[in-house]
């Protein structure tokens, strides 16, 4: 097959799942363009059956603002017929689907070709209930030939949102289990903590609604009991104000900002704990991503954290906001060893048995193929 799958290329979930399918489709010899502004934070291996297109707005005086939608339905029409491609894979609906949409339609006297739009979260739960988005998701999707969704909670959402007259189906997100496993490194280790001492990590883009402050302040209880230390991964625009919260209360010396990091596996095979603090995950990647390591998850129990974050099992989910509840959540798991065992033991297998790319990725390919073959 000839697939183009249209992201966005920063650091966040749907450009890690659009590249991480990617590769797993080039794995099974299909051509995959990725279509998108800059090449993709993970797409960093060379692989003969993937290609990158750019787009790029044109600089024009009379365009006080880039012309992105316009640029990007161009160049996927454009690549459409270059490469013959039967799959327009469009991940986040806005503008992606919308794009691929348009380019089908501009494309269509010649070519048959198929959009798939995968929803990710906040293109239904933030930006697509925004009054002047909401009608043009609503078209995307129903002028879409298949609809996925990362998790049921999405899948809920989207229909109480949006109720698509097409049926959507859920492919939840994935992990590749054999990159994602913990390798010790006990000198690592060491430049972070003391023996004596536990890691908690935090991985983000720092926007509002991963609440990075909620971990701060959820250590600062953590660290009174168990000695401990944080490493905080990413950036974005929060940062300041949880800068000011680490001076605050004196966490300078415990807190590590590590920044934007593309290899996350050596920083989780060091971690104990990771914390997650979103008011809203339709999945939460970086948690799955976790627990593959083994490390047990402590977050509120929102949107679809609930599916992977089993209390108990996987990790804590507790009421959101409630900040001493994720803390006393914490110390548990960093205290009691059997615990502590148990729970990281599970991670691992609950990722194995469900979660594994060599599961899910084939599940794409059979709707890429279901579609090709429809006519
Ligand atoms: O919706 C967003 O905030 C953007 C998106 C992204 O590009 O990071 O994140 C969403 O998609 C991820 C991959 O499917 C999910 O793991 C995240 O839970 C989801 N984020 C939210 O729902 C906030």
């Amino acid at each position: 097959m000839n697939i183009a799958i249209v992201c966005y290329p920063t650091i966040g979930g749907s450009g890690i799942v659009a590249t991480e399918l990617a590769y797993g489709i080039a794995e099974f010899g299909h051509k995959v363009h990725i279509i998108s502004y800059s090449p993709p934070f993970r797409y960093n291996k060379f692989n003969e059956n993937i290609y990158f297109h750019n787009v790029s707005p044109p600089n024009y005086p009379l365009f006080e603002f880039p012309l992105y939608t316009l640029s990007l339905t161009g160049k996927i029409a454009e690549i459409v017929e270059l490469e013959n491609i039967e799959i327009i894979h469009c991940h986040y609906a806005i503008p992606h689907s919308f794009s691929g949409i348009v380019a089908k339609e501009i494309v269509s006297p010649y070519f048959d070709v198929k959009v798939v739009t995968t929803l990710h979260g906040t293109d239904v739960t933030l930006v697509g209930t925004q009054p002047n988005f909401r009608p043009i998701i609503h078209f995307a999707l129903n002028k879409s030939d298949a609809i996925t969704c990362v998790s049921e909670f999405l899948y809920h959402t989207t229909i109480r949102e949006f109720a698509p007259i097409k049926p959507i189906e859920v492919i939840s997100n994935f992990v590749d289990v054999d990159e994602y496993q913990r390798k010790a490194n006990p000198e690592l280790r060491r430049r972070f903590a003391k023996d004596n001492e536990k890691i908690i990590v935090h991985i983000s883009n720092f926007r509002p609604v991963k609440r990075v402050s909620d971990v701060v302040l959820a250590f600062n209880n953590i660290r009174k009991e168990i000695p401990s230390k944080l490493i905080l991964v990413g950036d974005g625009p929060e940062m300041p104000k949880v800068e000011y919260l680490v001076k605050k209360h004196n966490l300078v010396n415990d807190i590590f900002f590590l920044g934007e990091q593309s290899s996350i596996v050596e920083i989780l095979s060091i971690s104990d704990l990771f914390l997650l603090t979103s008011e809203i995950e339709s999945f939460g990647l970086a948690a799955l991503e976790a627990l593959s390591c083994e490390v047990p998850v402590a977050c509120y129990g929102v949107g679809g954290l609930g599916e992977i974050i089993i209390n108990d099992f996987t990790g804590y989910t507790c009421e959101f906001g409630d900040i001493d509840a994720l803390a006393f959540h914490s110390k548990k798991i960093l205290s009691d060893e059997a615990l502590y065992k148990k729970l990281s033991q599970n991670c691992r297998k609950f990722v194995l048995e469900k979660f594994d790319k060599r599961i899910i990725i084939p599940k794409y390919i059979e709707l890429f193929y279901n579609l090709i073959n429809k006519n």
